[in-house]
């Protein structure tokens, strides 16, 4: 018996990393939140099982005889949603497993439904199980997943149990080193969901681009049912627009379809407007707030519902400085857009890694742009096809989830990646992935731009990378002043690219220690900092076909590749903001450019 167990323990890994079914907007269903206090049992050495009794059983002891080596009864609580090392100093520098432990009753249960557990993100594999019984397993720290429960959930004494997982892997995404803090547990909500048998598990809306200019719009889209047998029909109800349409069901669940509109209002930064979407099919209903838009290339020019737009960005981690947490609430969100938002953004770079879901509801509500990237950032394992597989399922997860959002524009592919062979290949595949999942949005990676060589004087800089063939906009990160060099050297340099496409310059910036004043060539003064902004900008603003910028970075991050004593002490101190929220002077340099170009664009 005991071996047996053991036996399905190692099989686990093994098992496939995936969900049962995607659900869209999870919190827009019938839910119970399991967030809260969970109960924790730790298992450094990753065995799922503790004095050779898997942790998931939740054993208790049955007399004064009996041997138990773990108790979740007896143990300490984490809080979810919240990253462990944010939660107790033990912990601060965990890496590895821990058991997460929940308890509940659900008196109403009813035949008619279907339960599933959602959890938005644990970081990085996990594996759910309730009642003693492994029901999946998920791998990637930032995307949403749900297994179906159905069969298992009880009435009363429910107890559901979630490793999880945050060692870094050579063949993770991202892989084994990162700038930035990993943060272990489960950092995102858990919701018990309840459908009907049959439900509308995905939808897909979005402006049709060639409407784009005619008096009635066309609003193209796509439903997944789910369950063991469908309705004939759906409807898909707009009240605003006068939508009430039905739509045929096809033998797999899916539906496709185009309706036409008249009168509607795109969204956009200057006028988000979000209409009210209801999907109903069977007995299953769920509603959402959509924008409609569109956004494509001409040339060098970004467009936005057909106008150039210039993209005032930013970039940012999906962390709450103040708490030093991964952000995980609507205030989180509330708090870091709004500071965007000041320092004059319509645009915010997700880095480096899908961020919560609420941030790209609120852009959507407050008309601010993003780019959203997956970790596919240094030292990925290219030629290994279950990575590639992996960041497809990554990919695949996060379209799913954000596919509604309008203010999502550019899906970025990798940062800072080198070129090669298989990495060339692997992040062409990753492209066609993603562009036949969602031609609603650009394609771009952070690059890095080619050094001065062959027919290049020292003077040039050109950004040509392989990769440009599969991307619609240009990107590249350049840290001329900081990593190399002093801010005046940007004086001296021209960067260019041959292709004919829009070019964002995805990351620039410098480290400062907010409070420590001093000239502007002493390394980590405020002044510095906003001396390397000024030459950087200037710079950059020559750039032919410069449609817009995400400087690094928001908010000074947590990162423990950063240890300076008094400086850094564990965070990356190239926020414009630092960690308690006080603006360093560069904020106000980057403001005022950003002011000039919104009146250049009006
Ligand atoms: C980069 C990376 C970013 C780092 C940043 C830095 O190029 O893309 O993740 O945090 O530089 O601060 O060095």
């Amino acid at each position: 018996m005991k071996k047996l167990a053991v036996f399905a323990l190692l099989l686990l890994p093994f098992m496939g990393w995936a969900q049962d079914v995607f659900i869209q907007h999870a919190n827009g269903r019938e839910f119970t939140s399991l967030n809260g206090k969970w109960k924790y049992v730790l298992d450094p050495y990753e065995q799922g099982q503790i004095g050779f009794m898997p942790v998931y059983e939740n054993v208790k002891q049955k007399d004064k005889s009996d041997r138990i080596e773990y108790s979740f009864d007896d143990a300490q609580s984490l809080w979810v949603p919240g990253a462990w090392d944010a939660q107790k100093p033990e912990l601060a520098y965990y890496e590895g497993s821990i058991w997460y432990r929940k308890t509940f009753d659900k008196s109403d249960l009813s035949n008619n439904k279907r339960y599933f557990v959602y959890v938005g993100a644990a970081n990085y594999k996990s594996t759910v199980t309730l009642n003693g019984k492994v029901v999946g397993t998920h791998e990637g720290g930032f995307t949403p997943f749900a297994f179906e429960i159905t069969d298992l959930i009880q009435e009363k004494d429910n107890f559901l149990i979630i490793g999880v997982n945050n060692s870094r892997l050579n063949d993770g995404i991202p892989s084994k080193v990162t700038d930035w803090f990993n943060h272990g547990g489960i950092t995102r909500d858990v919701l018990l969901v309840e459908v009907p048998k049959t439900f509308v598990s995905n939808y897909f809306l979005s402006l049709d681009k060639n409407s784009l200019n005619a008096k009635s719009k066309k609003i193209n889209g796509k439903l997944q049912l789910n369950g063991a047998s469908f309705p004939q029909k759906a409807r898909i109800e707009i009240p605003e627009l006068k939508v009430n349409e039905e739509i045929n069901v096809e033998a797999d669940g899916g539906c496709n379809f185009s309706i036409d509109v008249k009168n509607m209002e795109l969204w956009s930064p200057g006028n988000p407007k979000l209409y009210e979407v209801s999907i109903s099919a069977g007995n299953d209903k769920v509603t959402d707030q959509i924008g409609f838009r569109t956004i494509e290339t001409e040339g060098k020019k970004i467009l936005l519902n057909g106008e150039q737009i210039f993209l005032r960005g930013i970039s940012l981690h999906d962390e709450n400085p103040l708490r030093a947490d991964r952000a995980n609430s609507v205030d989180d969100a509330k708090l870091v857009l709004g500071w965007a938002k000041e320092l004059g953004c319509n645009f915010v770079r997700l880095a480096h890694y899908p961020h919560q879901e609420n941030i790209l509801r609120e852009a959507d509500k407050m008309g601010i742009l993003l780019w959203e990237e997956l970790p596919l950032y240094w030292g990925i394992d290219w030629s290994n096809p279950e990575v590639l597989e992996n960041a497809k399922r990554q990919y695949s997860e996060v379209i799913n989830r954000d596919y509604n959002r309008a203010s999502s524009i550019i899906w970025s592919i990798a940062n800072e990646t080198t070129p090669s062979d298989s990495r060339n290949a692997f992040l062409g595949a990753v492209a066609e992935h993603v562009r036949s999942l969602d031609n609603t949005r650009l394609l771009s990676a952070a690059c890095k731009k080619d050094q001065p060589g062959d027919g290049n004087t020292a003077k040039y800089y050109t950004i040509n990378d392989p990769l440009m063939k599969y991307l619609d906009v240009v990107s590249f990160n350049e840290y001329l002043g900081w990593y190399g060099g002093l801010p005046d050297e940007c004086r001296e340099k021209v960067i260019s690219s041959d292709e004919d496409k829009p070019i964002i310059v995805s990351e620039f910036g410098g480290g400062a220690l907010q409070g420590f004043h001093a000239d502007s060539l002493t390394r980590w003064s405020e002044e510095f900092q906003e001396y390397l902004y000024h030459e950087s900008i200037n710079m950059f603003d020559k750039i032919d076909g410069l449609a817009g910028m995400t400087p690094w970075i928001l908010v000074d991050f947590m990162s423990p590749l950063r240890q300076l004593p008094n400086v850094q002490d564990g965070w990356n101190r190239k926020g414009l903001i630092s960690e308690k929220g006080y603006k360093k002077k560069a904020f106000f340099e980057l403001q005022k450019y950003y002011k000039k170009k919104e009146a250049e664009y009006k």
